[in-house]
């Protein structure tokens, strides 16, 4: 059910930030025991009514005989029990005569928490699962915004079935088929940012704009580029409008402050032809001399802040795709910054030793030193596996689990069937 719940909650991607995503499904037992849905409901825009309402909504559409009298509201998220600009959806469960709730993650936010007590206190049982992976995946993004200032990182990218993603010359765009690259513009339409690195920009010349379908909203494009060396006329620059780069679909480069302030008129440059420059700390790991680059724990983090006026209505960005080249991949995956990877695999082997795989370092540093030593590489819990419809591309999905960042051992997976 919170399965179920979580599939129709995710209708709402890119239509409820800064808002979660929530889904909920009532459901009743049928004459033999079984559960039957009566309504089925989710959060359809930011500021609209809440999944539960929404829900309830539909079972009285359906003419249930006795409408949610006595069901069990299943919710990814904990009914929210405060005024927002949404009365509080604990009054609508008891009003409709709900007996009992199940929900997957916690309201952590001061104004709408508290839910599960207030039920209890009227004697509606409300307990928390945690069983549906998909339920507490649909208000992740929120919540790690929420607590931690960051936002939610998708990398995306395309390999070999040999886990390639580009030829030795940094040629990828073959990769993948149509119908894959038609799910990532999906994709680009729904997220609050798009994120690749200065390499990508000077190889690939990419726009990262949604332009299959209809985008939902407008991602802003971020290119990591310590030393400003995006040229003045990629096709990235000639798309933005003069009004800025917090402006939907503008371009925003980010840089250390150093170079910032050493290269005023660099900068001065990229104001003028309507992008933001983002200064950023420099990376304390990286040597510095003519070397330096950002501190991406730091770009994302200002990113995600109110204060750069980024995200929906400037409120800061929760979702970042990232879709750049394998340093940038590998430094993110280093430093414990990706939370899911989505990648598109194809039905084809390219063994080529000068071929890339899809995230390297940049240093000597040997991967399995990372692993013994516990730092950083975190480890995935499989999300989805599905074949992509209309090509043979398998799409797969994997979300970091948060209990195991630098785990060793294999043996150690927590049981996928529980
Ligand atoms: C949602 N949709 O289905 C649920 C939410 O300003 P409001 O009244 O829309 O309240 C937003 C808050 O309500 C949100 O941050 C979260 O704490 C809670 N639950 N929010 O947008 C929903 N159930
Ligand atoms: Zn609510």
């Amino acid at each position: 059910m919170l399965d179920l719940a979580a599939r129709a909650g995710w209708r709402g991607f890119g239509l409820v930030e800064p808002n979660p995503m929530v889904g909920c499904v009532l459901a009743r037992e049928g004459p033999g025991g079984e559960p039957r849905v009566v309504g089925v409901g989710h959060h359809r825009r930011f500021g609209g009514i809440h999944a539960e309402r929404d829900a309830l909504a539909d079972c009285a559409k359906r003419g249930e005989p006795g409408g949610a009298r006595g069901s069990t509201a299943y919710v990814t998220l904990e009914p929210c029990n405060g005024h927002g600009k949404q009365p509080p959806c604990v009054e609508a469960l008891i009003e409709a005569g709900v007996v009992r709730v199940v929900f997957a993650e916690r309201d952590p936010s001061a104004t709408k928490g508290g839910g599960s007590d207030a039920l209890a206190r009227t004697g509606i049982v409300s307990r928390q699962s945690l069983v549906s992976a998909w339920a507490s995946r649909l208000s992740a993004p929120w919540r790690k915004h929420l607590a931690t200032g960051l936002p939610w990182v998708i990398v995306k990218w395309a390999q070999t079935i040999d886990g390639r993603v580009a030829t030795g010359s940094g040629d990828s765009k073959w990769i993948s088929a149509e119908p894959s690259r038609r799910m990532v513009h999906a994709l680009r339409g729904r997220v609050d940012a798009v994120l690749t690195g200065v390499g990508t920009v000077l190889t690939d010349d990419p726009l990262l704009d949604c332009r299959v379908g209809v985008p939902r909203t407008r991602a802003v494009r971020v290119v990591v580029d310590s030393n400003l060396r995006t040229p003045l006329e990629s096709r990235l620059l000639k798309t933005v409008s003069k009004s800025g780069g917090s402006e939907p679909g503008g371009v925003v480069i980010a840089c250390t402050s150093s170079v910032f302030a050493r290269d005023a008129d660099r900068v001065e440059r990229f104001k003028r032809a309507g992008v933001s420059v983002l200064a950023c700390e420099r990376d304390p790991t990286k040597p510095c001399a003519g070397t330096e680059q950002v501190d991406l724990a730091d770009l994302l983090r200002r990113m995600a802040s109110q204060h750069h006026g980024l995200g929906r209505n400037g409120s800061g960005v929760q979702t970042v795709l990232v879709e750049a080249g394998p340093r940038l991949i590998g430094s993110l995956l280093r430093a414990s910054l990706v939370d899911e990877i989505v990648a598109f695999t194809a039905p084809f082997a390219l063994p080529d030793s000068a071929a890339r795989p899809a995230s390297e370092s940049t240093s000597q540093q040997s991967p399995f030193g990372l692993i013994h030593d516990g730092r950083g590489l975190g480890t995935f819990r499989p999300g989805l596996a599905r074949l992509v419809r209309g090509c043979d591309d398998m799409l797969t999905t994997w979300w970091r689990d948060p209990n195991n960042s630098g785990r060793t051992s294999r043996s150690a997976a927590p049981n996928q069937t529980e």
